[in-house]
């Protein structure tokens, strides 16, 4: 397939240049937040540095890091780097983990946004004759927005449809032929039972390509969409605090994210440390916002792991690359003493032939954790025998227990009964929590 690129010469710009060119804009950042945003240069000045230390990005590790917990302080506008006169819209988080975020967007930043994410729609095949289907969750949340700009900016005639009521998606995406769809994994993954159950078989389905995120998925949930949508699904990142969604996004090689790099600046570091790591190994992306006015963050920890990757790639960008993220750190949850991601269950769940629709339940009892996975039985695998239920009830918790180490109760549930997930899915309830 003939590569097409929505920038093609900052996404195929050699790395020389691209960093030539972040070292240009960190320095001229680095002094409008020193100038516009006290919060920051408080922490600066606590670390003895000041804009005159920055002569480019291999200055960087000069600079504070900033956290979720300093957005927290600095809520609602300490960290804003323009008067909200300047501003024109503001994005929130969708709050699923108990954090609320509210960032501010100048008309240019909501520009350079819809512009990273039109790189993605584009990567995935997108051109002014698709017609894209934006399921994200429309409002505060940045899914929704980001895509819709995005696609108005590639000029495909866009379905802003925003995420629930799954007949109706079905029903826009047969009538007008949606050929891409944009909305998280596990919405994908409904709607895909959802046709499923109505006898769509994948060549009656018009969609060629999705692109989604938003939540951890595993290449297996990749497979079980792309079979049963009969597209190529791509994977997109972003964060609230960053802008939105096209912070990051996969091309046709499917082998992670491109990282919009004349934007953000990714830095991988120990999360316990703070030491800032050489590339491809393990730990959390720490970002730049490089030319962001509004909000204009400098070595934001976004709690992600993963790695980053600078290895050729066939699709001829030369933007860095970052693995699918494999979890939060503050995803991970620690039971019995072991270290548990939810992808290890979904993971788990798709390789035994279940639909990722599963709900942890993590207590203490005494001293004891206790630990429990309600699956949502597969119909393929029915059974309405007591033993028939044990018996695959034992054989999943054999296969968790396989991969992590410690043996979970595993309870398989009516199909559909489980929250059902239209925007990012609860995954985890850690009911230890509320008893400290
Ligand atoms: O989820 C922005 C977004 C919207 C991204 C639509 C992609 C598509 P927040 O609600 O602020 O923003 O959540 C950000 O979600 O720090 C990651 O932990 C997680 N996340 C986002 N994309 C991915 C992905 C949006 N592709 C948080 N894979 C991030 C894994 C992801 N995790």
């Amino acid at each position: 397939m003939e590569q097409r690129y929505y920038q093609k010469e900052i996404e195929t710009m050699p790395v020389e240049e691209i960093k030539k060119l972040q070292s240009q804009k960190l320095v001229k950042q680095v002094q409008h937040v020193w100038d516009h945003v006290p919060y920051y240069r408080a922490l600066m000045e606590e670390k003895g540095v000041t804009p005159a230390d920055i002569h480019g990005i291999e200055d960087l590790y000069k600079l504070p890091f900033l956290s979720k917990a300093d957005l927290r302080d600095a809520y609602p506008y300490g960290l804003l780097g323009k008067p909200l006169k300047d501003c024109v819209r503001i994005q929130s988080t969708s709050g699923t983990t108990g954090r609320r975020v509210v960032a501010f967007y100048t008309q240019h930043d909501v520009d350079l946004w819809e512009d990273c994410c039109a790189r993605a729609i584009v990567a995935a095949g997108g051109s002014e004759e698709d017609v894209v289907q934006v399921a994200y969750g429309y409002g505060l949340f940045t899914g929704g927005a980001g895509m819709h700009g995005g696609s108005h900016k590639v000029g495909s005639l866009t379905l802003p449809m925003s995420s629930g009521n799954t007949e109706r998606q079905i029903q826009f995406m047969q009538d007008l032929s949606a050929t891409i769809l944009c909305c998280t994994p596990s919405y994908a993954a409904y709607i895909g039972e959802t046709l499923k159950e109505q006898g769509y078989t994948p060549d009656q389905i018009p969609l060629k390509a999705g692109i989604f995120g938003a939540e951890p998925w595993t290449e297996e949930m990749r497979r079980g969409i792309e079979k049963t949508l009969g597209i190529k699904a791509y994977d997109i990142y972003g964060l609230t605090e960053t802008s939105g969604p096209g912070v990051a996004f996969e091309c046709c090689e499917q082998t992670g994210m491109h990282i919009n790099e004349d934007h953000f600046l990714a830095e991988i570091i120990d999360p316990d440390t703070g030491e800032v790591l050489p590339e491809g190994s393990k730990g959390e992306l720490v970002f730049t916002s490089l030319d962001k006015e509004a909000f204009p963050l400098l070595r934001y920890r976004t709690r992600d792991i993963c790695v980053l990757s600078r290895k050729k790639c066939s699709c001829g960008r030369t933007l860095i690359k970052m693995a699918k993220p494999m979890g939060r750190s503050d995803d991970m949850m620690i039971i019995r003493g072991v270290n548990v991601f939810p992808s290890q269950i979904e993971a788990v769940l798709l390789k035994e032939g279940y639909e990722p629709n599963y709900q942890i339940v993590v207590d203490r009892v005494g001293n004891n954790d206790t630990f429990d996975v309600n699956v949502e039985m597969n119909p393929d695998k029915f059974t309405d025998t007591v033993s028939g239920i044990t018996e695959q009830e034992r054989a999943l918790a054999n296969a968790m227990k396989i991969m992590l180490g410690i043996n979970p109760k595993v309870h398989l549930v009516a199909p559909k009964s489980i929250v059902c997930s239209e925007g990012k899915a609860v995954r985890v309830i850690d009911k230890r929590k509320l008893h400290d």
